[in-house]
């Protein structure tokens, strides 16, 4: 399968006709090429993307709705075709990919087609003055979207969905890794009666395509989901070029449990928040706390239902945990867990590669569990993303809380416990940027998402992502 380039509405190679492999990790074979695009075709879909800025920033809010809504109500229509390709392409279990990735997709865009038509600005009266004030919020112009390929089409589109309903032009950057998706999305846009130009995409590289996305000096803004250290990378380019900045990075989140919550709820959404996706989310609870007094009985049961999770092939109906993403996913992860044990972890169950019938070249690793004796080693203080979680007791809150906060990260938390003042007192004090009390990736779009310290810069979602795709403007008016 040949993904192209999309480019002022059309489908075409890099300049360059250089192409990059792409694989399919439930059997480690190449199925496919993608464009391995240089500053060349990065300056192409600016130039497409400029032209088109004048006419579509001044496009209806109506029109841009009604195109958005049917971009949503395509991507709906196509469920399974999309679910189909994600999953071969990522590794993830198939019903994820039905019931979580491509809904959610076509809802960004339908959400931000409604957020669009309620999105307004402010008026201040400066009394005494004889003046009155006004903020348009005007879109920037061009803007650039990248993301990474553990939700790919899914955060694709939870960035170009706010920046083409703000009325910018977007050149984006979905992971040379998941590239399948975002390629088909270019069709359903054109289908959708999307203008040329509107939204162009650039398959390749971080190093070269996204660097030029980066270094375009007329791309005015960077909207950005990937790990911690192409975050500050990136932060390094853009800050002397005053570009605007949102940087969604990665997390080491905690999950905090008291012996008053319900156990039963927590155990399940603990095996949810611990191994969906092969750990591969950014917001997965990776450190576990437990209060002692329920210790003994967490680690048995957790131990007992991870050890049930089926491993398969990502297509079958009934797999719970699929393939890694890649190879040197896989890899690091094996190496997290070598560190692990020379640090005396103690892996409770799993820890290994694991082998699927007929597919002994996929990338699968089992759900594993390690205990641990302090919150400072390796494995609890940088990202392993992937299925590999720590436990540990604890007796107080301070304690705990403690614990939480030291880390460079400050994604989410989540928290399980039925008294309510305790929930708030934690809630309040812990240094992220989201709060799961009693739940996990419970999701209302209207709210701000991002987080602190090291997991990144900004907030999206909802009216904020507006914002940040928005430029405000104060006009000041002496009558
Ligand atoms: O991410 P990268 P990688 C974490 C996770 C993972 C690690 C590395 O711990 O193991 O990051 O993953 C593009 N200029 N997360 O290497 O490189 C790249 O092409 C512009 C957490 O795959 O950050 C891709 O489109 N763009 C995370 C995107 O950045 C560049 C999700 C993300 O890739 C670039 C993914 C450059 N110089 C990984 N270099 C989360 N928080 O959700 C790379 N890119």
């Amino acid at each position: 399968m040949e993904i192209q380039n999309f480019i002022n509405g059309q489908f075409l190679p890099s300049v360059s006709n250089k192409w990059l492999d792409n694989y399919n990790p439930a059997n480690g074979e190449v199925y496919g090429k993608l464009p391995n695009s240089t500053k060349a075709d990065v300056d192409n879909a600016y130039i497409a993307a400029k032209s088109a800025f004048p006419t579509w920033s001044q496009t209806t809010l109506e029109e841009r709705s009604r195109i958005l809504i049917k971009i949503s109500e395509l991507l709906e229509t196509h469920l399974q075709r999309f679910a189909e390709a994600e999953s071969i392409d990522n590794g993830k279990p198939i019903n994820l990919a039905q019931t979580v990735d491509i809904p959610r997709a076509a809802s960004n865009f339908r959400f931000f087609a409604n957020a669009i038509t309620q999105y307004s600005s402010e008026s201040h009266e400066s009394v005494g003055h004889q003046a009155i004030n006004y903020t348009l919020r005007q879109p920037i112009g061009v803007v650039g979207c990248i993301s990474p390929w553990n939700l790919p089409l899914y955060l694709f589109t939870w960035k170009i969905a706010p920046a083409i309903a703000a009325g910018n032009c977007v050149v984006a950057k979905p992971s040379e890794i998941t590239p399948m998706t975002a390629y088909l999305l270019g069709e359903i846009c054109k289908e959708a009666g999307l203008p040329k130009g509107v939204l162009n995409i650039v398959h390749g590289l971080g190093k070269t395509t996204g660097q030029a996305i980066i270094e375009h000096p007329d791309i005015e803004a960077i909207s950005f989901t990937g790990g911690t250290t192409t975050g500050a990378h990136i932060a390094k380019i853009a800050a002397p070029m005053f570009k605007k900045l949102s940087l969604e990075l990665g997390g080491k989140n905690p999950n905090i449990i008291f012996d008053d919550c319900d156990y039963n709820d927590m155990l399940e959404t603990t095996i949810r928040s611990s191994f969906a996706n092969q750990g591969q989310i950014c917001l997965c609870g990776s450190r576990i706390f437990i209060e002692s007094s329920i210790y003994e009985k967490f680690k048995k049961d957790f131990v007992e239902k991870t050890k049930q999770l089926k491993i398969g092939h990502p297509s079958k109906s009934d797999t719970q945990i699929g393939a890694l993403v890649s190879k040197s996913q896989l890899e690091k992860i094996k190496n997290y867990i070598t560190i692990a044990k020379e640090e005396n972890g103690v892996v409770l169950c799993g820890g290994n590669e694991f082998t699927v019938e007929n597919f002994e070249n996929g990338y699968y690793f089992e759900p594993t569990i390690i205990e641990v004796k302090t919150n400072t080693c390796t494995i609890n203080q940088e990202e392993v993303f992937g299925p590999v979680v720590s436990i540990m007791p604890f007796n107080t809150e301070d304690e705990v809380l403690q614990m939480a906060n030291t880390t460079k990260y400050g994604l989410s938390a989540t928290l399980w416990t039925n008294n309510l003042k305790r929930s708030i007192r934690i809630s309040n004090q812990l240094q992220v940027g989201l709060v799961w009390v009693n739940t996990w990736m419970l999701r209302d779009l209207r709210t701000p998402f991002g987080g602190t310290k090291a997991s990144g810069l900004g907030r999206e979602g909802g009216f904020e992502a507006l914002r940040f795709f928005t430029e405000a403007k104060n006009i000041c008016i002496k009558y």
